[in-house]
C-alpha cells in the first residue's frame, strides 16, 4: 500500500466564556466583564482536516486517474451539529470535559444497567449520547436539525448526501445492537428530537457521486463516488485482521487499544456490563465484542510532558530501547482509569495512581514507559481472557494491528502476559479494511466475498511478525 498523504490532526482548546455566565451575559462575557471560572472547549479543527483530505485526494487522483471510489473512516463518537445543511461550529473533541455533566443527565433518566440492556455499549463518558445530552443542556442542540458523525460529515461535504454509517452509529449509544436500528424510544426519553439522526446505511453501499463542484476542485472525473465502508476506524481495522481461522482475538492498538473478539450476534449480559464490554457494529452485520482499554496515548501524552519540561525532543526508538532494558519490576496501574482520558501530565497522574494504591512510583522516563507498556499488556491479557469467558469463544492467538503492532516491546509483553502467540501487523489495517470493502463493492474482489475471504487477501499479501510468550 502506498501513502499519498499524512497530516497531523490536533485538537484546539479555546476559551468559551465563564462557567456561571448566563446566555444574556454573552456580550458582557466577551468584553471580559463576567465573573466565574473560565470555561474552555476542546474542539477538532475539522476544516483543516477536510482541507488536508482534499489535498491528499487531489494528489491521489493525479497519480492514479483510474480511481473510482473513495471511502471515509475516522475515530468514533464525535459529530457536528448542522442546521439547514450548514455546520454550526467546530465539533467538540471527545476528550472535552463537558461530558461529565452529560453522563449525569443521561443516567438521571436511564440508569446504567438499563442503558446497557438497550444499547449494549461499554460505558465511556464520551459516548455520543452523553455528548448530545451536554449539548442539549447548553442549548446548542436546539439550534441544530441534523447530527453527522465525523466520517459522515466528510462524506456529506464530498457528495451532498448525509447518512449515518452503521458501524460508527453503533458507538453513539442510540442504536439497538440487535436490530441495528435507531432506538427512537430511548431518544425520546432523553429529549433528543426524532429526525436529528439521519438514515442508517450499511458499509459497501454507495453514498453517491462527488458533487460536481467538489469533483472539479479535486481533479476527479465524473464517475468518482464515495462508497460507505466501516467508517468507524476500528471496524475497518477488524476487517483487515490477517486471520486464517476463527480462534483469534484482536487488538487494534494505537491512540486507543480496542481488545476483543468478533461475534455473529450481540452478547448483552450483566456480566458483560460489569466487565465493561461493548457490542459495536461490524462490517457485514458482525459484532465487535470488545473493550476500549486506553492505549499509546498514555505514552504520547507522557512524551509531550517530558519534551515540554526539558525543551528537547525525545527520540521514541531510543526511549523504547531504554524501557526494554529496565530489569527491575515496575508497577502495573489501571490503564483504563478515567483520569487518563483528558489531555495533560500523564506521568504525574500515573504517579498519583501508584501512590494511592501503595505501589512504587516509576522514577524516570524509561521506567514510566516500561510501566505504561506493562500496564497495557496486563489490560490486554485480562480483557482477552474476559472476552473468551463472556462469549464462550476459543482464543488461540492474538492479532495486534495498527500503530502498536510496530512496538516490539508491547507485542512481546502481550505475548508474555497472555501466554499466547501474538501476530503483529499490518500497521495500516484501518486503511486496508477500508479499501477492501470498497474493492468488494466495485467487484475488484468478488462481490459477495465473506469477511473471511477479505482476510485471506490480507494474509496472502502480508506476513505478520510472530511473538511467542517467554517464560517468566
Ligand atoms: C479508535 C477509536 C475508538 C473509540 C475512540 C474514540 O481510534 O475510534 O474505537 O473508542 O477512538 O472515538
Amino acid at each position: 500500500m502506498q501513502h499519498v498523504a499524512r497530516f497531523p490532526n490536533q485538537p484546539v482548546r479555546v476559551y468559551e466564556g465563564r462557567a456561571d455566565a448566563d446566555a444574556d451575559a454573552g456580550a458582557g462575557a466577551a468584553a471580559g466583564q463576567a465573573s466565574g471560572e473560565a470555561a474552555f472547549g476542546l474542539h477538532w479543527n475539522i476544516l483543516e482536516l477536510y482541507r488536508s483530505v482534499g489535498a491528499g485526494l487531489r494528489s491521489a487522483l493525479r497519480d492514479e486517474p483510474d480511481v473510482v471510489s473513495i471511502g471515509v473512516d475516522s475515530w468514533a463518537v464525535d459529530y457536528a451539529l448542522l442546521r439547514g445543511g450548514r455546520m454550526l461550529g467546530a465539533p467538540y473533541n471527545y476528550r472535552d470535559e463537558r461530558t461529565t455533566a452529560g453522563v449525569a443527565a443521561v443516567h438521571s433518566v436511564v440508569g446504567p444497567a438499563e442503558l446497557y440492556r438497550l444499547n449494549g455499549l461499554q460505558h465511556l463518558p464520551f459516548n455520543s449520547l452523553f455528548q448530545l445530552a451536554a449539548d442539549r443542556a447548553s442549548g446548542d442542540l436546539a439550534l441544530a436539525d441534523t447530527v453527522l458523525l465525523i466520517p459522515d460529515l466528510l462524506g456529506y461535504w464530498l457528495t451532498g448526501v448525509g447518512v449515518a454509517e452503521i458501524t460508527n452509529a453503533s458507538t453513539t449509544g442510540l442504536l439497538n445492537p440487535h436490530t441495528r436500528g435507531w432506538d427512537a424510544e430511548l431518544m425520546t426519553r432523553l429529549g433528543l428530537p426524532a429526525g436529528l439522526l439521519p438514515r442508517l446505511a450499511e458499509p459497501g453501499s454507495s453514498l453517491g457521486r462527488l458533487l460536481p463542484e467538489v469533483a472539479s476542485d479535486l481533479g476527479a472525473g465524473p464517475g468518482v463516488g464515495v462508497t460507505l465502508v466501516g467508517s468507524h476506524d476500528t471496524a475497518s481495522a477488524v476487517v483487515a485482521v490477517p486471520a486464517t481461522d476463527d480462534d483469534f482475538a484482536y487488538i487494534s492498538s494505537g491512540t486507543w487499544s480496542l481488545v476483543g473478539v468478533e461475534l455473529e450476534s450481540p452478547v448483552v449480559s450483566e456480566e458483560g456490563r460489569a466487565a465493561n464490554f461493548t457490542n459495536e457494529g461490524g462490517v457485514d452485520g458482525r459484532v465487535r465484542y470488545l473493550k476500549n482499554v486506553s492505549g499509546l496515548w498514555l505514552l504520547s501524552e507522557s512524551v509531550r510532558t517530558w519534551e515540554r519540561a526539558s525543551g528537547t525532543p525525545i527520540e521514541l526508538a531510543e526511549l523504547l530501547a531504554r524501557a526494554s532494558a529496565v530489569t527491575a519490576p515496575v508497577s502495573v496501574f489501571d490503564a483504563a482509569d478515567d483520569r487518563f482520558i483528558t489531555p495533560g501530565d500523564m506521568p504525574s497522574r500515573i504517579a498519583d495512581w501508584c501512590r494511592e494504591h501503595g505501589v512504587a512510583v516509576p522514577q524516570n522516563p524509561a521506567e514510566f514507559t516500561r510501566s505504561i507498556l506493562e500496564s497495557l499488556a496486563v489490560a490486554y491479557a485480562t480483557t482477552v481472557q474476559q472476552a473468551a469467558e463472556l462469549t464462550g469463544k476459543t482464543v488461540s492467538a492474538i492479532h495486534i494491528v495498527g500503530g502498536g503492532s510496530l512496538n516490539e516491546l508491547l507485542c512481546q509483553l502481550t505475548a508474555d502476559r497472555t501466554g499466547l502467540t501474538v501476530l503483529a501487523g499490518p500497521v495500516e489495517a484501518t486503511a486496508i479494511g477500508n479499501i477492501l470493502v470498497q474493492a468488494r463493492a466495485a467487484g475488484m474482489v468478488p462481490v459477495g466475498s465473506s469477511l473471511e475471504a477479505l482476510r485471506a487477501v490480507v494474509s496472502a499479501t502480508f506476513r505478520p511478525t510472530r511473538y511467542r510468550p517467554r517464560g517468566r
